[in-house]
């Protein structure tokens, strides 16, 4: 096609305004909290001028080449012209970034404690003087250190922040913040809900689709330097050599981004690619297999990071296939993988259907009485709560049971059961209401954030995963707002002390709009949307209500699966009596594998927190709550509330609207919609169902459901996504 002049004109001037009004995110949201549009405030851009004159950039490395394009490009776009940079120190520099191997004796003598704080990956930023002149210095220890300061520095610019007299010295508080995604080889995404898998395996290792460097300089922005590529539900053909090679190509493009790859190993691979008639982790065929896999794939993978294993879980085969333990199991791939420094990271996510009593009792029993026993390049994998990522779990009560074993905390970032891709819930408030929470497992103050950051037991390694919400989609996530639970994993996979609130503000202000005013008010949106899922979902410690395998919206009537803790009525427990599930020691006595401190609350439904009163407890309808309204009523209210709360979501979202663009406006308002439709669903099937154990009727200030139960039961989703 030929466009003349005067069109191509007109094209640009168009692309230029849209650029403009779009604010910071353009191109639907691609470019993450990453876009950097040029600063229009005179003062900062002067002052940012003044800093960022004359670059001295010392040194070059993979690393430190990936951390020197970064901020030729950010300080670029955002002060409108490329800095210019320096290979030899001069006088006019305004600006150093530098490790400390190559400052002056004197610097680094000044600097000396700051560096012993912040080991191989944290950064010092700082405003120090020289020959009596203000210099503004990235250093760090190592290469990624000067990678994370200088997405560092970007991230204060673009939120405006004044860098006179800056100082700060940071640095990640857990060693392996990762992602795993659940990817399957055939591009598929279990639970995902963004599209379709990154990785374009057909194409590897040839092509390498630029995505995959704007993959992973997402991610070193926010400091995760780890990722599993593959689905946890593992395909053993990722081991073999054709896979590897294009693990390799990946790997390499990860590696100026400081990321490690790992993949998940499937523990019959023996079998299923090797051609040996058992997987038992001590045949020694089977060992002699795993070291020659592992030598082949350090050949192609000199960094490789290592395995993550889910065995003997949900149909995974594992050492308990041929009678042996998870500590046989594990230890026998991590001496194959010792020898590179390869790491096994084995999950713990494990519920067996011989065993009837109570599923959130299971990974405790099965795990904790190997404590000591894993080799030390074994970490033991655990999710957050004891059951699977619903809205609200206590703890999961191996934190802090396991003090000779470094554990690894799971979240899923990936909203399984918080609605798709198309909810709007901030997570990072779920997640640090489970890193805050207590463990007592050392006296006071011994929360499950010291647990996992390894302080707490002075533990060499430490970890901390989320399953991923990225797919091929433009905007990586379906849900813009999901931008916000990818950006809000890594920095507290970074410092798990991080406030939600503090995470929720810099997100919006590296993403969409700086504006103050725009800021108080969308971050209320984002603080009280995770209370408010809960509320439609599973209030009051309910949990476990959604429909079978897909887990799309309620099903709280299900209790026909072949396993029964597959069944939502295995965990409610509705009948004309009442409601929940008793843990306390005249139930299932789940309470008991928490420090006493805790079950000692846990176990009086007085005394227990509301949040997770049926989690623990099985009570009567009429059962009194604390402000005198008794149970039928208090759960109908909250569902009415989780309603209410996506409404006042929708009434401060119509605020954003003269600060951002009409399509991020209405990209938000839409996906709203849809959370409302599904909230009032929630709200009315559950409450239609637990109607007719509870024969009563709704309390007033619920609103009437629009069908009958019946219609509720009859819908069905065959294609619906993540499955
Ligand atoms: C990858 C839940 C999910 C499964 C997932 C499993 C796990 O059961 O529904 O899709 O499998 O958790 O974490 O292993």
């Amino acid at each position: 096609m030929n466009i003349s002049a005067a069109q191509a004109k007109l094209f640009y001037i168009i692309g230029f305004l849209l650029v403009l009004n779009s604010n910071a995110q353009s191109l639907g949201g691609y470019d993450l909290w990453l876009g950097y549009s040029k600063i229009e405030d005179p003062a900062i851009l002067s002052e940012y001028q003044k800093h960022t004159k004359s670059i001295f950039f010392d040194n070059h490395s993979p690393v430190l080449d990936t951390a020197r394009k970064e901020l030729m490009r950010g300080i670029g776009r955002l002060l409108g012209q490329p800095p210019i940079m320096h290979d030899s120190l001069s006088l006019l520099n305004t600006m150093w970034v530098s490790k400390k191997m190559n400052l002056g004796k004197d610097m680094v003598s000044a600097l000396e404690a700051d560096f012993e704080r912040i080991g191989s990956e944290g950064f010092i930023i700082k405003s120090v003087t020289v020959n009596n002149k203000s210099i503004l210095l990235i250093t760090a220890n190592e290469d990624l250190g000067i990678l994370y300061g200088v997405f560092n520095l970007l991230q204060l610019m673009k939120m405006h922040k004044s860098l006179e007299g800056i100082n700060i010295v940071d640095a990640p508080k857990i060693q392996l913040r990762m992602l795993n995604h659940w990817d399957n080889l055939d591009r598929t995404v279990e639970r995902g809900y963004a599209g379709f898998s990154l990785w374009n395996w057909q194409k590897l290792p040839e092509y390498k689709d630029p995505r995959y460097v704007d993959y992973a300089r997402a991610n070193a922005s926010i400091g995760i330097n780890a990722t599993v590529l593959t689905n946890v539900n593992a395909n053993a053909l990722v081991l073999t050599s054709a896979y590897l090679e294009k693990v390799a190509a990946l790997a390499e493009v990860f590696r100026p981004y400081g990321i490690k790859v790992y993949l998940t190993a499937r523990f019959s691979a023996p079998i299923e690619i090797g051609g040996l008639n058992t997987a038992d982790p001590l045949n020694k065929d089977v060992i002699e297999w795993w070291k020659e896999r592992a030598e082949l794939i350090y050949k192609v993978i000199p960094d490789f990071g290592g395995f993550l294993v889910k065995a003997n879980s949900e149909g995974q085969p594992g050492p308990q296939n041929y009678g042996r333990s998870h500590v046989d199991g594990a230890n026998m791939l991590a001496n194959a993988l010792r020898p590179f420094n390869g790491i096994v990271i084995w999950r713990a996510f494990v519920y067996s259907e011989e065993d009837a009593t109570d599923r959130a009792k299971q990974a405790f029993k099965e795990f904790v009485p190997y404590d000591g026993k894993f080799l030390d390049n074994v970490l033991v994998q655990v999710k957050n709560g004891p059951i699977d990522f619903q809205p609200r779990e206590p703890f999961h009560p191996m934190f802090g049971t396991m003090p000779n074993t470094p554990l690894v905390m799971e979240f899923q970032i990936t909203q399984e059961y918080l609605g798709f891709s198309s909810h709007l819930v901030f997570l990072p408030k779920l997640f640090e209401e489970v890193l805050d929470a207590e463990t007592y497992r050392k006296g006071k103050n011994a929360t499950v954030a010291k647990v996992i950051d390894g302080s707490l037991f002075n533990k060499k390694i430490s970890g901390m995963a989320g399953v991923a919400n990225i797919g091929n989609d433009l905007n990586w996530t379906g849900h813009p707002f999901a931008q916000g639970n990818w950006y809000g994993y890594g920095r507290l996979a970074w410092n798990p002390y991080l406030s939600s609130e503090t995470v929720a503000e810099e997100w919006l202000r590296l993403t969409y709009s700086n504006n103050s005013e725009f800021v108080e008010a969308v971050k209320k949106i984002m603080i009280i949307s995770r209370e408010a899922v809960v509320n439609y979902m599973t209030p009051l410690g309910l949990h476990h209500l959604m429909d079978t395998g897909h887990h799309y919206g309620p099903g709280p009537w299900v209790s026909d699966l072949s396993r029964p803790e597959w069944n939502p009525t295995y965990y409610h427990k509705a009948d004309k009596e009442g409601i929940g599930f008793d843990r306390t020691p005249s139930g299932s006595n789940a309470t008991s594998q928490y420090a006493s401190e805790i079950a000692k609350i846990f176990n009086y439904p007085e005394t227990c927190p509301e949040e997770y009163l049926l989690w623990f407890h099985h009570l009567p309808w009429d059962y009194k709550l604390k402000n005198g309204a008794i149970l039928w009523d208090a759960i109908a209210l909250k569902y009415q509330e989780g309603v209410y709360g996506v409404e006042e979501m929708i009434r401060i979202w119509e605020q954003a609207r003269t600060y951002i663009s009409v399509d991020q406006f209405n990209e938000v308002r839409m996906l709203l919609e849809i959370q409302l439709k599904e909230a009032k669903w929630w709200r009315n099937a559950c409450l239609l169902y637990f109607q007719t154990f509870s024969g009563r009727e709704l309390p007033p200030g619920v609103e009437l459901p629009d069908e009958n139960l019946e219609f509720y039961q009859s819908l069905k989703f065959p294609y619906a996504p993540g499955n």
